[in-house]
């Protein structure tokens, strides 16, 4: 027997079979589709190894004591505990005592149920998610030139037919290696402070390879407008007919000519003058962003400074042209869209918006007074956990912010000062380990649902096999805590359909619509990309006949080049900069417990240019504490002479004492509230080995603070 769904991972959602393999083992096998072709990449061929692993948490934990042991329970005392708990400090302390911290992993329906259960069961404004942490920058700016954000809104396989694609601070040859067989006929120019595998590929194949400081797109996006002006190369039919403010802009690039733009950014002028008429002459050419490029304090500002260069080419809004953002997380682009942001409800509508509050409200069958009004972003939620002015309690579904947080150090401090930490999850991640209670949910391949890619084509994710005995859905889990905190049942199906419809119904009208969704829809094999206003809607192509924005027009954002929020010192000479590795994924909690992802890279490591190593006294193996004002990291040193001499480069896939947010700055964008992933400032020193003797395994969290607290 073998089903066809898609990958547990990225937002590539590549298309696979699940079979019964060897001893009733699952085997993921890759399966033919538009994205991905045919192709896996290493974890997606792993993926089902998790199913059946030992490490599989599958009855109800609570904590017996505060140095990090646990007893096995039932259900029923186990939610009953929860709500109780929940109810008690609420009443003490207000409803936004608890809060709810979601995920772009889960599917349409959870995100949607999520953000409702906070909403009306909790009446919580405080519900925020990891995407915050992934392309809310992207959002935030594709939402200011456009006047609505999907990813990307045009089918992957059109960029194959481009003369140029320009992929700023992305990685997909590690990130999404299925999407490069898009990417072998068009000249490749990677913006990437680092020698990347997708920069070796495109200079493999003719393509450029311009390698800027980190944090200094801006000023590198600014200075490849002035050349492409310079050369006469804009597209100024286009400019006039489709967009406005590009004079506004423009002010800010005009002191960037390319020798300016070379002593910001590090990239030989001449480079900046090939680049630009490379990108602006070719016939067919994309601009696409990455978390390289976005998860800046500036991230907004940077995503924009690449869309002005997109719109002043002529780019967005035309067959065979366009600027997208790549999502990054499996549902990151549905997950975005259903309400489980704080400033959001269902369709991409505004929760301080009274039309969209009275829209909702009626399909949820409440008073829009009942609404809380918008919450605080999700690191300002972390940040204020078990204070006076924060959350006394946190439900998690989806992620492991204890790693993948910034100033993580300072995140478990918070996490550890709560009344309450509830973890829904299936295995014993770094934040469930800190948890009072871990409820044992469904993976993947054992429900139904629907997950929205990067390119906004909504896709059913079936269900192969029953989850273990004691395992229940995150739906279960959600419509079981609401009854219990005395919602009606009939309001919290947990039936994927059901909320499927519900869902349809709540997002009519709004930007995402999914109106016209439907499992019927989806298994007769129809594409649809959203909005997807009814029975017959789909979208593959945004913005061909206009912007989203009521003139029709897409907008300049009149923005110039601000340095990092921490730029290096003499105490921090260097930069470290941080990103992901081929086969691990995210915060490291699923793919560290597979056997192959685990042997390939089994700790932390840091890439360092020989001359900085000679400098900093590290040489090649040995282990080397990466510092910086937050805290410190464990990593194995990497030489390599294609790094930049002032930059190194940490993944983040690891746990404890080698989490490379350890030492990440929180200065968060104005706009998106992103924080600063990318750049902190750092020295490095020699080190011992950490204490955890590189265990591949995800270290048993302690209760307590990993640090002195301030
Ligand atoms: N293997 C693997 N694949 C994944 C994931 C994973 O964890 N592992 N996660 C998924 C998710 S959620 C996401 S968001 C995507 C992310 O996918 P990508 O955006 O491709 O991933 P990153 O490695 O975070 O960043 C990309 C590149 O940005 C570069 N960079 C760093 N600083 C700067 C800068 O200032 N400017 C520029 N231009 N570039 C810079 C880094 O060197 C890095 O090579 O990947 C998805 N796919
Ligand atoms: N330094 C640095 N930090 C980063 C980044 C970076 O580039 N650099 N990138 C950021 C980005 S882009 C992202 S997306 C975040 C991601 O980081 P996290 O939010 O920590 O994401 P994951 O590691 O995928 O954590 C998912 C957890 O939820 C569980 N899980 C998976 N699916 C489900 C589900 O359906 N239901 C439930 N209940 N649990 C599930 C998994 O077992 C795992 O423990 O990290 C951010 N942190
Ligand atoms: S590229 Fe992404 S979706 Fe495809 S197999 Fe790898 S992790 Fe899964
Ligand atoms: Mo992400």
């Amino acid at each position: 027997m073998s089903t066809a769904t898609h990958c547990p991972y990225c937002a590539l959602q590549c298309a696979m079979h699940v079979e019964a393999g060897p001893g009733g083992a699952p085997a993921a096998r890759p399966a033919p589709f538009p994205t991905n072709r045919g192709g896996l990449c290493r974890k997606g061929w792993t993926s089902a190894e998790l199913l059946n692993s030992p490490e599989r948490i599958v009855r109800p934990l609570l904590r017996t004591d505060r140095s990090g042991g646990f007893a096995a329970t039932d259900w029923d005392t186990a939610l009953e505990h929860v709500a109780g708990r929940l109810k008690g400090l609420r009443a003490e302390h207000g409803a936004d005592a608890v809060a709810v911290f979601g995920s772009g992993g889960l599917t349409n329906e959870k995100s949607y149920l999520l953000g409702k259960f906070a909403r009306l069961a909790l009446g919580t404004s405080r519900i925020d998610y990891n995407g915050r942490f992934c392309m809310s920058s992207a959002a935030a700016a594709g939402g200011r030139a456009f006047g609505l954000d999907r990813g990307l809104p045009f089918p992957l396989p059109d960029v194959a037919s481009a003369e140029v694609v320009l992929l700023a601070g992305a990685n997909p040859a590690e990130t999404m290696p299925p999407m490069m067989g898009h990417l072998s006929g068009p000249r490749l120019i990677v913006v990437d402070p680092r020698h990347s595998a997708t920069a070796e590929q495109a200079l493999a194949g003719g393509g450029l390879h311009l390698a800027p400081r980190p944090g200094t797109d801006p000023a590198l996006a600014l200075g490849l407008l002035h050349a492409a002006r310079a050369q006469h190369l804009l597209d100024e039919d286009y400019i006039a007919a489709r967009t406005t403010g590009f004079d506004q802009a423009w002010k800010h690039a005009a002191a960037f000519w390319p020798e300016q733009t070379e002593q910001v950014t590090g990239v030989p002028a001449q480079r900046v003058r090939e680049a630009a008429r490379l990108l602006a002459t070719a016939r067919g050419a994309y601009v696409l962003t990455g978390r390289g490029s976005e998860q800046h304090a500036k991230g907004t500002d940077t995503v924009s400074a690449w869309i002005n260069l997109a719109l002043a080419l002529g780019l967005p809004g035309r067959e065979g042209s366009g600027y997208g953002c790549i999502t990054g997380q499996g549902n990151g682009q549905g997950g975005r869209e259903h309400g489980q942001k704080a400033d959001q409800l269902p369709g991409y509508r505004r929760i301080d918006d009274p039309a969209a509050r009275a829209h909702v409200a009626e399909v949820w069958g409440v008073d829009p007074d009942e609404l809380p009004g918008p919450g605080p972003s999700a690191f300002e939620l972390l940040d204020a956990l078990g204070t006076a002015s924060g959350a006394r309690a946190m439900l998690v579904l989806g992620s492991n912010p204890a790693v993948s947080a910034p100033d993580a150090g300072r995140v478990r401090n918070r996490l550890s000062a709560l009344d309450l930490l509830v973890v829904c999850d299936f295995v014993m991640s770094e934040t469930a380990a800190m948890a009072d209670v871990v409820l044992p949910v469904a993976q993947w391949a054992e429900e139904r649902g629907t997950m929205t890619n990067l390119e906004g084509r909504v896709l059913r994710r079936r269900a192969v096999l029953a989850p273990p005995p004691g395992v229940r859905t995150d739906l279960e889990v959600i419509a079981g805590l609401a009854v219990r905190l005395g919602q009606p049942a009939e309001r919290f199906p947990a039936d994927a359909d059901a909320v499927l419809a519900e869902l349809g119904r709540a997002s009519a009208g709004g930007g995402a619509d999914y109106a016209g969704v439907s499992p019927e829809r989806l298994e007769a094999g129809e594409e649809l990309f959203w909005p997807v206003a009814d029975a017959g809607a789909s979208t593959p192509r945004m913005f061909l006949d206009g912007f989203a924005h009521p003139d029709g027009r897409a907008r300049f954002a009149p923005v110039g080049h601000r340095p990092a929020a921490e730029e290096p010192d003499a105490e921090f000479p260097l930069i470290a900069t941080t990103g992901r590795l081929m086969g691990h994924y995210q915060s490291g909690a699923q793919t560290r417990r597979i056997g192959e992802l685990a042997g390939a890279e089994p700790e932390a490591y840091v890439e360092v240019h020989p001359d900085t190593g000679v400098r900093s006294g590290v040489a090649d193996g040995d282990w080397a504490r990466v510092v910086s004002r937050r805290g410190a990291a464990l990593a194995r040193v990497r030489l390599r002479a294609d790094a930049r001499p002032d930059t190194v480069f940490l993944p983040f896939h690891f746990g404890g004492e080698e989490a490379a947010n350890n030492v990440t700055n929180p200065a968060l964008d104005p706009v998106s509230r992103m924080p600063e992933f990318k750049v902190s400032a750092i020295r490095l020193e020699r080190a011992d080995p950490p204490q955890e003797a590189a265990a591949p395994r995800a270290g048993a969290g302690q209760r307590g603070p990993a640090r002195p607290a301030g």
